[in-house]
Formats: structure tokens, C-alpha cells, sequence
């Protein structure tokens, strides 16, 4: 074991400093991190890491962090890994922010209340679809090529580190919080400064980081390995990055690991296997639509790569990339990979809804908890299938002899249901179990487990969870088959009537009375084994007492009806509880259980716990016992919810930037003839956005020049990244629009978008008088930096290219530009761009739009080319005490011709049409929008083409009674 930390000199600092003042906070518990080859440890304790990959900065709802952290926890998740995003923290050098939906302080106090763990991954870059990978825009004028050693950017990411790792190292576990690890980089072994990466870990330890540092490899572990497994830039425990489905949601029927058997490779040997970010979702890079990727991502995928990844890897250590994706809000997104939506077809929602792939992580994740041998396993010889189409591998912990066999196809393709009989070599004796691999399942058995006071022998049902509540060891168990979720191959009702044995073993014969169900039970004296067999349905029960060990109860269910129960540990021990839509916390107080949960139906709710009295939310629900022991209630359902109609619209025209005689003398001069990037302008002088510190959004450029009457057209050409585009005026005349470029320097044979010629009018212009060209540029988020060499980060944004074509001399153009002003300080950096009405206050709530003209319904309202305002406010009253998820919800089909920029009491939540993807919902986080007050929704619509608006209005994507104020 190697000891990551190196206590002795703070314990001396601390008792140095003698007794803690009075009024002080106690002194947080203190804990050693250790690893070896098999697992991390807390204090000598192994721990599996069960992680859900979380971004607080796609959530800008602080009080929304803890309803999804509560939910991770329920799923059965021990740890969340987070990116931090640079960008998303400094507006500026030397400006950092880390208040309100960017308090990260905030963020790791509430996973630590939650007895989570934390994997923080600060990058410097973290790619994550983020714009610039993390990178602020501002790096863009730092000179020195950033992921590498060099002087510039070294002073940048030191400075941002030096603002984040104080925050985290005071969290980390060795000093009573949650930081479990700490990740450098992200998938950097395609690039090659060691000197870096060992500069990033030095920084970290010199900043007072001292639990073990980690990294996230991507593709190809063994180049990292003997590039990097030891020497400078090598990290203590790195990871592997695994995709096995890809990305192509289009295809969710057929895809079945077009990436490979996604197994996480083991990097070092002297360190656990890691799966750094295991696929759970998936980037829509074809604008398919998330649910599409929820399905290429679904439980049955779930089943087989999670399973096999953890027998076949013996890894200890998992996260799943996303858990929970939320929302590209403001102009977080890199946009050549997605929109305003990150769902990532995850297992919360953007809206935080659950979903059945929840369930399966559920499943999953209660048995790695529970199965506490797991976290110490070498591969062991597996029981030999007699069906060469059905494959055991096994692995076993070396001191408790406890065997985890995976049983799943050979030919991981198969879909079709196959069975075979195992020959088993149990550490209790040799048996022949008959299995069956259904559809494209996959199962862990397990073999010589201690269930409390119960001894596994074997079971060919998989285990859920085990919990001693009340002196009686209670099982939950499930059958093979999946869930009937649908998906190739997969069996339509699930494991419904699949037979199930599970062999425990005792003394003497015990007693055995089957509660509910059909389960037959034999004794064999001989070997003391007691036999259950039935067939998954429903959900049996089985009660065992006597035999020499304490009473027994075994819940048999299907992967559905398992999927009901919850489990949360208390300090009177665990609790197991089964009907309400999701369980946040448990407590024992006195005979008492206090439950926060929340219902969307009404319903029964069947509770295992030391209790006898039980409140729900703060509410005593009565209880009685039922034959298994257990309390049985029913939960109230939530109240109706009614949402207002978006009526009483204002709309106002803008863009007074194209008339000619719009006043543009504050405007900054565009007059730099160099760039740092090395993309050069298309013609002089430069025009890049970023250049002039209008890093996010819209930005304008008006061009003076005086006519000669022998102009025939204007040639521009933009950066935009994909989904942009700009529109051009002269003299005030709209001349039309053009797709922005994705990149400067694209495949000659797959040209980019970003020219376009546009005639000039006869008569627009008259000889010697003053002429002017406004473009609005609509830039979207900046291109990441995946590959260091490329140095895509510096792609531009806004004009790269501007000339007046003419019969003529050529005609010089001088330009001016605007951009967003200052950042906002309470919605940040990323929140607003520089058109008209953001400079002027029009997203924010308030009476600006007191002398608007009304209009009265958004749907059919006709709106010119260019931009135009539209506002309305709405008082919200949603029941008490209830979760209510809302969305802005737009109909009719999505507009080509237009794009639609959505405020929310000033919170800049997405974009809507005009080629921006097929999102038609948009997260309104509570929180952001106010319950039992008026909001404020203003929105920004810039119209290419003459359009017409479609109908808008507000639903619902689920009510709950509860919610965290439950
Ligand atoms: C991996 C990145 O590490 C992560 O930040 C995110 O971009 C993810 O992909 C895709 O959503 S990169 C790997 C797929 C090559």
C-alpha cells in the first residue's frame, strides 16, 4: 500500500497551534487515502468507487445540485467525479468567480453532507463539450501553446489553479471532506509534455493536494502506459475513457459496441483499474434527439458492458460519463458537438426525471455496495459452461474465496436465448447449475457469499442487496433476462417466469414458510444446503428461521419489481423501503422513521426498518405490519399542477446597428494587423471577435467606406463554429445571410461554410457619399482542443475575411466592433453576447418593455429579417411541497429561418430552431424560475428570412410531491 499522504507535519502544525478556540468549528475528521493493486482505501477500508459523472455548471441551480446529488446517491452511486470549467469561473485574466451557481465551496460542502466521495477533475482542459474544452476565450491571446510547458499558458493555468485547489484541498477526505481523488488533464496521452503533466501534479501537491492524483486516458491505455506509466507526468492511478457504443444515436437499434467489448484496461499494475469515464450516455452528434440516445445507451447495454467492464477489468473504480448531463446554458456549449440540451440521453434527465436505465444502475450499483468482496478479486478459474455459446468468467476474492462469475454470451452479438448447465467449483462444494443467457443479457452469480448471518452458497438469481434490519438478514434477488425494456434482442417481458435456484446453507434443517409465491425448498441433510427454486415472477417471498443462524427473509423478484426498492443506511443501520418514486434520506429516531421521498402516484410504500412509526416529508403516515415483517403505508399522490399561458406579449424591433446613421463612435476600432492564432485573416486588418475581448455571442461590425458606384458586391466570411451563421445590411438594406464557418483551416475536399457574396443593389450606394456595411455575426461557442498540435482552441470567431468587390479601385473599409459588455455578475461570463437588446438590458427582468406595442399571442406573429424582441412575464404558483420540472415547450414545426435566444428572468437558457438542433424543450430550472412569483421571459429572435413564430407555452416533464424542501 502506498500512503498518499504525508500527515506528520500537519498533525505537528496542529498541535502546535494547542487547543482549538472556543467557538471555533470542530476540527473535521481526518482520514488516510491509500491504494494498491486492488482498490482505494479510507482509513485501511476498501472502497468501491461507484461514480456519477456530474457538472454543477450545466446546472445553474445551486439548490437543484442537491435534488441530483440526491438522487445519485439513492441510484446507488457512492461518489460523483466533476469537471471544473475554467471559462466558466473568469471572465477575464486574473478575474476569477466562485459565487451563486459558481460557488464550488457550496457544491463540495453539500456532496459531503450527502457521505459522498469527489473525484475533481480541473483540468486545466477538460473538453466536455464545453466551449474552448474548459479554456477561457481570453487564452486565446495568451501567447504559448496551451497543454504544453509553455511560459504563457503556464502563468494562465496557474493562476486558475491557484484559485481552485485551495477550494478543493480543504475538501479533501485527508481533512474530513469528500475529495477522493484528484484528476489531472483529460485524455492528454495523444499529446506528449510530460514536463506538464508533471507540472500539474506538482502544482497540486504544492497547493496542498495529498490524496492521490489520477488521469483520464483515452483509446489507447498501453501508449500511455510505456510513454508515461512511470517517470515525470506519470500519474499515481490513471484511468481508461471508455465509449464501447459510440455516438451515433441514429443507429441505437444495431449498435452493439461498434467500439469495441469496452473493457477498461489496467494501466499500471501497482494501482486499481480505473474506468475514468465509462460510457452512459451519449453526445447526439446527428441531431437525433436524446431519447434516441438514452436508447443506444439503454439498461440492456447497461447490463452487458457494465458487467462484463467489472468482471472481466476487476476494476474498483467507475464513473459514468453523464449521469446527469443538464443544460448547455448561455454559451457554454462547444458547439461543433451539441446543443443547448446536454441530457446525453443520461439516467436523470435534463429535466432531472428517472429512468429505466436509473433502475439499472440501481440494480447495479446496490450489488457492487453490498458485495463488499468485490473490491479485492483476481481473475479465478470459472465453471466450465457446457454450452459453448454461453461463457463464464470469473473472479474471486482471494481471502474470503467469494467467487463473481459473469454468464453471458461467447459471441457477444448473440440474441438469441441459450442455456447451459455450469459446472461449478463453489468455495462450498462442486455443483452443476443450470443458467440461461437470454437476448443479449448478462448476469454476476455469486458464490460463496456471507449474507449477514446467511451463507450464499450460490444463486443463479442475481443479487440486488443484502441488509441486516431488525436482527433478520434480508435479501433482495432478481432473475435473468433484463428489464423488457425493449432494445435488440432483448426478451419483451423481461424475466418474467425465468427459473431461479438459490442454495444457502445451515446447520440443521431450518424452517422455511414461503410468504408469497410459488418457491419449492429442499434439505439436504448431507451438506446442510437448502435449495430454493422457483421462477421469477412478481415478487416472491421466503422467510427461514432457525437452521443455527438468525432469521432470514428473501424478497425473489424480476428486474421490475426489484426496481422499486431503495435502500439508505441510517445510523440505527440500513433500511430497505419499496414504492415511492424516489427515496432521499432515512433517519431512526427513537421507534420512529423519518423518510424524505417523493411520490408522482399515490400508492403503497412497504418499509424494512427499526421502526414502528413512520412520517413522510415531516408527515406521520400511518402504518400497519404485513406477514414479511415489514410496514406497510400509502403515499399520498401529488396535487394537480396548473401552469399559466404565456399571454400578453410585447415585441419590439432592434437592430439599430444597420441603419447608416446608428451612432457607433464608442464602438472599439478594429484595427489590429496581427493575431496570436494561426489561422490568418482572409484579408486585413484582423476582425476576429476575440481579438478585441468579445469573447461570447453575437458581435457586430459596421465597415465605413465612401462609394464609387462601381460596387457590385460585398465578399465576406465568418467563424462561427457549426450552427452559426451572420446576416449583412448596406446602407440599412438587408442583403442576406450566410452559414458561419466551423473552422479556419477545413478539408480542402470538405469545405467549409463561412464565404458568402453578396450583390449590391443598384442605387443602394451613390459615388462619393458615406457607405456602411453592418454584419451581425452570430459566433457560438468556442472549438475545444483536443489534440495540442492543431491548436484549435485559437480557432477565430466573427469575420476572418471582408472586401467590397468592384468595377474599380479598390475600396478600403474601416470597421468597428461590439460585443457583449461586461459579465454579468451574477449570471457570469458566458451568460450574454452584443446584440442590441443584451447591451441594453432587454433579457433582464424589469419595465423596460412598458411602451412595447402588444401583441398578444407569440403564435403567427410575422418578423422581418434581423433581430427582434418579444417579452412577456407569468405568475407561477405550483402546489406546495412538490417537485415540479418545467420546460418551455415549443410548437409546430422547427422554423428554419429563424432562431429563438430564451430568457428566463435574465438567464440566457438556449437556443430554439434556426438549425441550432432538434431541441423543441427547454429546461426551466426552479430555482431560476420563480415559484409563487412573476417571472420574466424574454425572447431574442434573429430571423435570417421573413418568419413566422409558432405557438409557445409551459408543461410539465414530472410532478412529484416532495422534492428536496420535502
Ligand atoms: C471524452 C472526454 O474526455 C469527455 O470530456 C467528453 O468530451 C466525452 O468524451 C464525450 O462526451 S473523449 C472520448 C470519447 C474520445
Amino acid at each position: 500500500m502506498r500512503i498518499a499522504r504525508l500527515s506528520a507535519v500537519v498533525l505537528l502544525v496542529i498541535a502546535l497551534m494547542g487547543p482549538v478556540p472556543v467557538g471555533a468549528a470542530p476540527a473535521a475528521e481526518r482520514h488516510t487515502v491509500a491504494y494498491d493493486r486492488y482498490s482505494v482505501t479510507v482509513d485501511g477500508r476498501r472502497v468501491l468507487v461507484q461514480g456519477a459523472e456530474f457538472h454543477y455548471f450545466r446546472l445553474p441551480s445551486p439548490d437543484l445540485w442537491r435534488d441530483v446529488l440526491e438522487k445519485i446517491r439513492a441510484g446507488g452511486f457512492n461518489t460523483v467525479s466533476l469537471y471544473f470549467d475554467w471559462a466558466y469561473h473568469s471572465p477575464r485574466p486574473g478575474v476569477y468567480d466562485f459565487t451563486g451557481v459558481r460557488d464550488i465551496d457550496r457544491l463540495l460542502g453539500m456532496i459531503d453532507d450527502l457521505g459522498l466521495y469527489a473525484v475533481v477533475r480541473p483540468g486545466p482542459y477538460i473538453n466536455a463539450e464545453t466551449t474552448g474544452g474548459g479554456f477561457p476565450a481570453w487564452l486565446k491571446l495568451v501567447p504559448g501553446l496551451a497543454r504544453t510547458s509553455a511560459p504563457g499558458y503556464t502563468a494562465a493555468y496557474t493562476e486558475w489553479l491557484s484559485r481552485v485547489n485551495p477550494i478543493i484541498a480543504r475538501h479533501q477526505v485527508t481533512r474530513g471532506g469528500p475529495v477522493l481523488l484528484y484528476n489531472v488533464e483529460n485524455e492528454y496521452q495523444v499529446n506528449t509534455d510530460a514536463a506538464y503533466m508533471q507540472a500539474l501534479q506538482d502544482k497540486a501537491r504544492a497547493d496542498g493536494i495529498d490524496v492521490p492524483i489520477v488521469t483520464n486516458v483515452c483509446c489507447d491505455a498501453g501508449s500511455w502506459a510505456s510513454t508515461w506509466g512511470s517517470g515525470p507526468g506519470a500519474v499515481q492511478i490513471p484511468g481508461v475513457d471508455d465509449y464501447p457504443q459510440s455516438f451515433d444515436c441514429a443507429n441505437a437499434e444495431t449498435a452493439w459496441g461498434p467500439w469495441g467489448e469496452g473493457v477498461t484496461e489496467r494501466v499500471r499494475t501497482d494501482g486499481p483499474g480505473y474506468a475514468a469515464e465509462y460510457q452512459a450516455g451519449a453526445i447526439d452528434l446527428n441531431d437525433t434527439g436524446y431519447e434516441r440516445c438514452r436508447e443506444l445507451t439503454g439498461p440492456e447495454y447497461m447490463r452487458f458492458f457494465y458487467k462484463n467492464n467489472a468482471i472481466a477489468s476487476g476494476s474498483t473504480m467507475f464513473s459514468y460519463y453523464m449521469t446527469f448531463g443538464g443544460t448547455n446554458w448561455g454559451w457554454l456549449s462547444q458547439p461543433n458537438d451539441v446543443y443547448t440540451s446536454y441530457d446525453y440521453g443520461a439516467a436523470i434527465t435534463e429535466g432531472r426525471q428517472l429512468t429505466t436505465k436509473y433502475d439499472e444502475f440501481k440494480r447495479q450499483g446496490y450489488f457492487l455496495a453490498a458485495a463488499r468482496p468485490l473490491t479485492k478479486t483476481d481473475p479465478a478459474p470459472g465453471p466450465v459452461s457446457g454450452n459453448p455459446a454461453v461463457q463464464a468468467a470469473a473472479r474471486a476474492n482471494p481471502d474470503t474465496g467469494t467467487q463473481f462469475v459473469l454468464v453471458r454470451h461467447t459471441d457477444r452479438a448473440a440474441s438469441t436465448d441459450d442455456a447451459s448447465t455450469l459446472d461449478w467449483n463453489t468455495p462450498d462444494g462442486r455443483y452443476r447449475v443450470p443458467v440461461t443467457v437470454t437476448g443479449r443479457g448478462a448476469q454476476i452469480l455469486v458464490a460463496g457469499l456471507d449474507l449477514g448471518g446467511q451463507r450464499l452458497v450460490y444463486s443463479t438469481s442475481e443479487l440486488m442487496t443484502h441488509a441486516t434490519i431488525d436482527g433478520r438478514d434480508i435479501a433482495v434477488l432478481y432473475g435473468s433476462g433484463g428489464d423488457g425494456s425493449g432494445g435488440a434482442g432483448s426478451r419483451g417481458d423481461g424475466d418474467r417466469g425465468t427459473a431461479g435456484e438459490t442454495v444457502l446453507r445451515y446447520r440443521e434443517r431450518p424452517r422455511v414458510r414461503v410468504v408469497e409465491g410459488t418457491v419449492a425448498s429442499s434439505f439436504d441433510p448431507a451438506t446442510g444446503d437448502l435449495r430454493l427454486a422457483y421462477r421469477h415472477d412478481g415478487l416472491a417471498r421466503v422467510e427461514i428461521t432457525g437452521g443455527g443462524r438468525r432469521p432470514a427473509l428473501l424478497l425473489l423478484g424480476t428486474h421490475e419489481t426489484v426496481a422499486s426498492f431503495w435502500r439508505m443506511d441510517t445510523g440505527r443501520g440500513p433500511v430497505l423501503v419499496r414504492g415511492a418514486h424516489l427515496v432521499r434520506n432515512a433517519s431512526v429516531h427513537a421507534e420512529t422513521l423519518r423518510l424524505r421521498a417523493d411520490a408522482a402516484a399515490g400508492g403503497p410504500i412497504e418499509i424494512f426498518a427499526p421502526a414502528k412509526r413512520v412520517t413522510v416529508n415531516g408527515t406521520a403516515t400511518p402504518v400497519r405490519r404485513t406477514a414479511s415483517g415489514s410496514l406497510l403505508g400509502t403515499l399520498r399522490g401529488p396535487d394537480p399542477v396548473r401552469l399559466p399561458e404565456l399571454t400578453g406579449w410585447r415585441g419590439h424591433d432592434e437592430a439599430p446597428e444597420a441603419r447608416p446613421d446608428f451612432d457607433d463612435s464608442r464602438w472599439t476600432v478594429a484595427d489590429r494587423t496581427t493575431s496570436l492564432s494561426p489561422y490568418p485573416p482572409v484579408t486585413q486588418p484582423v476582425l476576429y471577435a476575440d481579438e478585441y475581448g468579445y469573447h461570447y455571442g453575437n458581435v457586430w461590425y459596421r465597415g465605413r467606406f465612401t462609394a464609387t458606384g462601381a460596387e457590385t458586391a460585398v465578399k465576406l466570411n465568418a467563424i462561427t463554429g457549426r450552427r452559426g451563421s451572420y446576416l449583412v445590411w448596406l446602407n440599412g438594406r438587408y442583403l442576406g445571410t450566410a452559414k458561419g464557418g466551423v473552422e479556419a483551416d477545413a478539408e480542402p475536399n470538405n469545405p467549409d461554410p463561412g464565404p458568402g457574396t453578396f450583390a449590391v443593389p443598384p442605387g443602394l450606394l451613390t459615388p462619393g457619399q458615406p457607405a456602411v456595411l453592418s454584419v451581425l455575426v452570430e459566433n457560438m461557442g468556442h472549438n475545444d482542443d483536443w489534440t495540442v498540435d492543431d491548436n484549435r482552441m485559437r480557432q477565430p470567431r466573427g469575420l476572418v475575411g471582408a472586401a467590397i468587390v468592384t468595377a474599380g479601385a479598390s475600396v478600403p473599409v474601416s470597421w468597428r466592433i461590439q460585443g457583449a459588455g461586461p459579465a454579468d455578475p451574477v449570471r457570469g461570463p458566458l451568460n450574454n453576447g452584443g446584440l442590441y437588446g443584451e447591451r441594453n438590458g432587454w433579457s433582464l427582468p424589469g419595465s423596460v418593455d412598458r411602451r412595447w406595442p402588444a401583441i398578444g399571442a407569440l403564435a403567427g406573429t410575422a418578423v422581418p429579417p434581423g433581430v427582434s424582441w418579444y417579452r412577456t412575464s407569468f405568475r407561477l404558483d405550483l402546489p406546495r411541497g412538490h417537485d415540479v420540472s418545467v420546460a418551455l415547450n415549443f410548437d409546430g414545426p422547427l422554423p428554419t429561418g429563424h432562431r429563438v435566444m430564451i430568457f428566463l428572468n435574465g438567464w440566457n437558457l438556449g437556443l430554439y430552431g434556426g438549425g441550432m438542433g432538434p431541441q423543441t424543450r427547454f429546461v426551466l430550472p426552479a430555482g431560476l424560475l420563480r415559484d409563487g412569483a412573476v417571472n420574466t421571459l424574454a425572447l431574442a429572435v434573429t430571423a435570417r428570412e421573413p418568419s413566422v413564430l409558432g405557438p409557445v407555452n409551459l408543461v410539465t416533464l414530472g410532478v412529484q410531491r416532495g422534492g428536496t424542501a420535502g
